[in-house]
């Protein structure tokens, strides 16, 4: 049989974006490799997508399904897309007579990263005037932070690491979240660099450093402003550059006296010794290279902590010096105009907007007006990703809440569907793409038939639209026109006459991408000054103590840290509903200190209960030195049906709104654990 070999973009809500060759043969997929031609993949991809064959292949949605057991049960027969899509019609239909336009709420998320894919229902939202959403669960923390001082998400190209002489991973597990960026890191350490991890916990890319730094969650905001103050003490600062490209002035510079290496020991848990230490050798570097990640953000002070980290290139000026620097994300760098995707123009602004990291609370309170009465999910797991679950669950058993839910898989959420109507996945549909991790523009197109009945997110929001009477021409284009006209729209020449075949270097200058001309905010300065919109946050560099751990009262009496990172074989819950994966990795496991195991008489493989006010989940015991004490996690990511309670690790999340712009602090929960058998009496 004849074989083919395609290029694609891995389309999974990861910052590495890999290029890929996918080759096929008699439609079907035989193997997922890495563009060694693509300048940031280079031919290296994760082990979970080089097996993709076990989702393409695998135990798919290949039909519309309707429900026909009890609400939840995940019993349901298979129907036709005409049956389907007329009861969707009808019921939003209704909804919309008898409580208006927002009682209809559509939810998505970036199962695809596509910009055609994932953004497609947004046009029928704003045409409809549905309840717009507001999408905080993984960014709008961390980049509140970085905003406040840099200004835009962009910086150095990533693979300028390999010329820094210190590397510093900073609430990044790159060695499991963003593999393709350790290369760099790789070729540093060969030329002479140290890398040093800043990260609460021995995870895997702390395994790999010549040093880990483990600061108690929540902290790193002390921790840089004690290291601004070394720095400013040993004189290890640039003064020129302060003058020039910085708003820095002498009541920052008095601020700081007090913000000593003892005072931020007494927060961060670590030594004054280490800490200075670990100024000194980041005042001291050619060019050291921050990479702050997403996971340290997930705080209650997340974006407080990322700015005082972006603060310690613009004091030492290491962002002048090739290798030197820091980077947090990388997407503002495309510019694209995502208009004729979205027509965000078409919304009259008197729809409201609800934040899906509160799904429950706007599933559930008796005060929304109108109800949410139809939800529509796309690109989605929020049975499974969003805080606070057991109140989501609470919400998806409504009987008077119709959930049409958009899947390859048969994800928690789907489990909860009226409807499932069955999606293409990556190889089945056209996209553009850009990244939130390096600087190419990729294009992939259709590889391989819908397997079944699939169909892609576009399309099937064109339908709906339609039969809801909606003539608008963008509801008439394809995939493929969508791609070009975006790209039209956006100033990029057409996808066919790109010379690599499927990306575009959009990589900024070295002098843009080192802020040379100014920082891209209205004075061109970096800002030591954050001006958050929220007045009760701090106004310089600062700890600013407003996390559970802080509360200290007597409405959160738990004792225990507890974060939930991810893991390697599971993209979110991508991946998760695999039995082989499942099998893989095995039962879910709570990282105990010996310290804490000890005082609670729990061993090593013993059966725990962890609990808050919000919850409480059935897991094994793993004690291991590799958390602090003081600090439990679970490696997260797994399906309800992993645990005991049917419900997943959000369970015990907290869905507080995070300052200044919202988000989900899914590394900021309090617990308590026991031995199951002591448990009745104390956890609900
Ligand atoms: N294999 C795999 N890759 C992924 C994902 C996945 O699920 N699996 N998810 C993808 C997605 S959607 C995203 S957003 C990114 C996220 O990727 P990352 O930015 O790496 O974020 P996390 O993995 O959530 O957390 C990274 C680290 O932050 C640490 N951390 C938590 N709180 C703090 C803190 O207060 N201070 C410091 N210094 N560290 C802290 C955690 O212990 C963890 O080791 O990864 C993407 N890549
Ligand atoms: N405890 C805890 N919770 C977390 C996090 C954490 O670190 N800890 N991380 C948070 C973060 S950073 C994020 S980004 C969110 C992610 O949360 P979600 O956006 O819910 O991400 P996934 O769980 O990967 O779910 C995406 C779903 O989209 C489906 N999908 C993929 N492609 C397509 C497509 O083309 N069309 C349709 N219709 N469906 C498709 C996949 O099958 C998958 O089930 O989770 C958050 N939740
Ligand atoms: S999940 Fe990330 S590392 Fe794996 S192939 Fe996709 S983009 Fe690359
Ligand atoms: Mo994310």
């Amino acid at each position: 049989m004849l074989q083919t070999t395609h290029n694609a973009t891995c389309p999974l809500d990861c910052p590495s974006a890999c290029a890929l060759k996918i080759t096929i043969e008699a439609n079907r997929l035989q193997s997922v490799r890495g563009n060694k031609a693509h300048p940031f993949t280079r031919g290296v991809i994760c082990g979970k997508v080089s097996r993709y064959r076990e989702i393409q292949d695998g135990p798919r949605i290949t039909t519309p399904l309707i429900r026909c057991g009890a609400k939840g049960s995940g019993t349901f027969r298979e129907a036709s897309w005409d049956a389907t899509m007329d009861l969707a019609v009808k019921k939003i239909q209704d909804a919309m007579e008898q409580w208006g336009a927002e009682s209809v709420f559509p939810f998505y998320y970036a199962g695809t990263m596509g910009m055609v894919q994932r953004y497609a229902i947004d046009r029928l939202t704003h045409r409809a005037g549905f309840s717009r959403m507001d999408g905080t669960i993984c960014y709008p923390i961390g980049f509140a932070g970085w905003r406040a001082g840099v200004g835009q998400a962009f910086g150095p190209n990533p693979t300028e690491i390999a010329d820094s002489d210190l590397v510093i991973l900073w609430g990044i597990n790159a060695a499991v979240t963003h593999i393709t960026m350790m290369a760099d890191v790789k070729k540093a350490r060969q030329n002479g660099a140290r890398l040093i991890v800043v990260d609460p916990y021995r995870n895997q890319t702390a395994k790999l450093a010549d040093q880990h730094l483990n600061p108690r969650p929540g902290t790193d905001g002390a921790l840089a402003t004690a290291i601004l103050h070394v720095l400013l003490e040993e004189n290890l600062i640039d003064r020129d550059y302060l003058a020039k490209y910085t708003d820095f002035d002498a009541e920052l510079a008095d601020h700081l006296r007090s913000k000593t290496p003892e005072w931020a020991a007494s927060i961060t848990g670590m030594t004054p010794q280490v800490i200075r230490a670990f100024a000194i050798e980041y005042g001291r570097a050619r060019a050291p290279f921050i990479r702050l990640g997403l996971g340290m953000s997930r705080q209650n002070n997340g974006a407080v902590n990322v700015h005082a980290v972006s603060c310690l290139p613009a004091l030492t000026g290491a962002w002048q010096r090739r290798g030197g620097g820091a980077l947090f994300a990388t997407g503002d760098a495309f510019h694209l105009n995502l208009e004729t995707i979205r027509q965000v123009a078409w919304h009259n602004g008197a729809s409201r907007i609800l934040d899906m990291s509160r799904l429950g609370d706007v599933l559930t309170s008796a005060d929304l007006s109108p109800a949410v009465r139809v939800l529509l999910t796309f690109s989605a797991n929020p049975a499974g990703s969003c805080p606070d679950l057991n109140r989501v669950h609470q919400g998806l058993r409504r009987e008077d809440l119709f959930t049409v839910v958009h899947e390859q898989m048969m994800t928690d959420t789907a489990h909860f569907a009226d409807i499932i109507w069955p999606a293409t996945t990556f190889l089945e549909q056209e996209d553009l793409f850009k990244s939130y991790g390096q600087y190419t523009l990729q294009h992939s197109k259709q590889i391989l038939p819908p397997l079944g009945q699939a169909r892609c997110n576009h399309d099937v929001v064109n339908e709906l639209a339609q039969k809801l009477g909606f003539r608008e021409e963008s509801f008439t284009w394809n995939s493929g026109e969508m791609v070009q006209r975006v790209l039209a729209s956006s100033d990029y020449p057409p996808a066919a006459t790109w010379k690599t075949g499927s990306y575009l270097d959009c990589t900024p200058s070295w002098e843009k991408g080192h802020f040379l001309h100014g920082f891209p905010q209205h004075d061109g300065k970096f800002h030591f000054y954050p001006g958050w919109s929220n007045i009760n946050m701090p106004k310089m560099p600062d700890h600013w103590p407003v996390n559970r751990r802080d509360l200290n009262d007597k409405s959160d009496p738990y004792p225990l840290d507890f974060m939930t990172p991810p893991t390697l074989a599971t993209l979110n819950t991508t991946f998760a509903y695999l039995p082989a994966v499942a099998k893989r990795q095995g039962s879910p496991r709570l990282w105990l200190h010996p310290q804490d195991a000890a005082n609670r008489k729990i061993n090593h493989n013993d059966t725990v209960v962890v609990f808050n006010q919000l919850g409480r989940l059935t897991m094994l015991a793993f004690v291991t030195e590799d958390v602090r004490p003081g600090l439990c996690l679970c490696e997260s990511n797994f399906p309800g049906q992993a645990f005991p309670e049917g419900v997943s690790l959000n369970a015990l999340s907290h869905a507080t709104t995070v300052a200044p712009d919202g988000g989900a602090a899914f590394h900021d929960n309090r617990v308590e654990v026991v031995k199951l058998d002591q448990t009745t009496a104390t956890a609900r």
